[in-house]
């Protein structure tokens, strides 16, 4: 169950000699150095699962809440699925992820449709809509991975009323740019 006590004093007899050996104070500092984290203690979680028209996954988003703001992660579980380049990335107004369907505000079908315009919290107007997000950058693999931050929007606005969606779009300077390519319901999980 517990460790013989001698491993603890040999670490303790050695170390000294290590930092006189190596001479510089400022690598033993680092160790001691509180360790950093994206996620706080106590931060609360949404997530989305994106997945194509046709109901293939594509990526998961995680949005950890905390100290005022949002981290927001974005990472793909499938390779070649997606073209490579930047691809645009919006928390959409509605919690609907349906392919060939009408938004709202009527308009041709489409994949996605119903999951309304890009977000805005309650009293904001104006771009950048509250609900957009940096792009995401797919790699020749198809694979992409982003870290990024946001305080224009709460946990509670994201879960409000019809809920919202994240979306991502065919890749900019394609022919499917506007497209609505991936989709999904930003929840609890
Ligand atoms: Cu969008």
């Amino acid at each position: 169950m517990s460790k013989p006590p001698t491993t603890a004093v040999i670490v303790a007899m050695l170390s000294p000699a290590v930092v006189a050996l190596s001479g510089c104070g400022s690598h033993q500092q680092a160790n001691t150095a509180p360790s950093s984290s994206s996620a706080a203690p106590g931060a609360q979680s949404l997530t989305a699962q994106l997945r194509t028209a046709d109901n293939q996954p594509v990526a998961t988003a995680t949005f950890e809440f905390a100290n005022g703001y949002a981290t927001v992660t974005v990472k793909t579980t499938q390779n070649h699925v997606l073209q490579p380049g930047f691809h645009g990335l919006h928390i959409h107004s509605v919690g609907k992820c349906e392919p060939n369907s009408v938004g709202a505000e009527g308009g041709p079908p489409g994949d996605f449709m119903s999951a309304g315009m890009h977000y805005q919290a309650p009293g904001h107007t104006g771009e950048p809509a509250s609900g957009d997000l940096t792009s995401l950058e797919v790699r020749q693999d198809g694979a992409a991975y982003l870290v990024t931050t946001s305080d224009a929007f709460t946990r509670e606005d994201l879960l409000a009323g019809s809920k919202t969606a994240l979306m991502l779009h065919g890749a900019q300077y394609s022919r499917d740019a506007e497209k609505r390519f991936a989709c999904g319901v930003i929840g609890t999980g």
